[in-house]
């Protein structure tokens, strides 16, 4: 008889999605959703961020409905929920950012911000394409430690190292500004290409001499925002389970403030490149899990 009460009971169901938050679909009255988008057929080193939102689902089990920094009960707030995943097509990666962008379109296009979880950094190309759709040109906050607009990987133009130059190409993006830059490059010509393509780059050396000239800097960006967050941003001693690790960079604290500090109009927000598989005790999902909540609790707050 228990395990029946137990089957019954609506929180049986629940301990898997974002926060424990209702798994709905319809997202009338709700101001805010999580949704997973399990998609790693454009990694270039290792494989694995398809997982992530299975775990940063596991690593939300811990978060409570009030924030006490900015003061404000973020699920409550937003009438937040989980809609559960995207049926992206594994080794289809064409097929599959037009699954993302179509999906995308449906979810936000009542006015429900999306807080995503990648999936590889790809999955950002096709949520821009569907943010342009709905809000038109969107200001991009790019949390990384790789600029992400290098032309091919071997000779293609569809990877998880490429997606910013083609959302340039597309016209699909306002200003950028890209914050945690690091580690060694393919040329001297990639830095002369963030100032052809106009990207206002902060190396990791920028954000740790001036976090507040950083934030600044994005909270001065006018009209609707995105934010991308490649969990490879946050140092390896943080967050060890990504694709493509670089050493020296942003401490968990760091990043959690900072996103603390967001007074950007923000209309979506991602992390992506979560590898759970890489993981130590659960520490990069934990994070990851936790930066959709401080990002939904500034948008709870507006
Ligand atoms: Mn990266």
């Amino acid at each position: 008889m228990r395990q029946i009460d137990a089957l019954k009971s609506p929180r049986f169901t629940q301990v898997s999605t974002f926060g424990r938050l209702p798994l709905l679909q319809d997202l009338h009255d709700v101001k805010a959703f999580f949704v997973g988008i399990p998609f790693d057929d454009a990694t270039t080193y290792r494989p694995g961020a398809r997982f992530g939102p299975m775990g940063i689902r596991q690593g939300s089990r811990l978060l409570r409905p009030y924030n006490q920094f900015l003061d404000v009960y973020t699920f409550d707030e937003l009438n937040a929920c989980d809609v559960g995943d995207i049926n992206v097509i594994p080794g289809y990666l064409m097929d599959t950012m037009k699954v993302i962008e179509e999906g995308m379109v449906e979810l936000i296009k009542g006015g429900s911000t999306p807080f995503i979880a990648g999936g590889d950094h790809s999955i950002t190309l096709p949520v821009l394409r569907a943010m342009n759709k709905v809000h038109g040109k969107v200001n991009l906050v790019h949390f990384d430690s790789h600029y992400d607009f290098w032309d091919t990987y071997w000779g293609k133009k569809y990877t998880h190292g490429s997606w910013l130059r083609r959302a340039l190409e597309e016209n699909l993006l306002g200003k950028v500004v890209q914050v945690g830059i690091r580690g060694s490059t393919f040329s001297k010509d990639d830095l002369q290409d963030r100032d052809k393509l106009g990207v206002k780059s902060f190396t990791i050396r920028d954000v740790k001499r001036d976090p507040e000239g950083v934030m600044k800097e994005i909270n001065s960006l006018e009209g609707k925002t995105y934010v991308s967050f490649d969990i490879d941003s946050v140092d390896p001693a943080f967050a060890p389970a990504t694709g493509t690790p670089e050493v020296g960079g942003l401490t968990s604290f760091e990043v959690v403030e900072m996103v603390r500090g967001f007074k950007v109009n923000m209309v979506g927000f991602d992390v992506v490149e979560v590898a759970p598989s890489y993981d130590v005790s659960e520490i990069t999902s934990m994070l990851a899990a936790n930066l959709i909540y401080e990002a939904m609790s500034v948008k709870a707050k507006r």
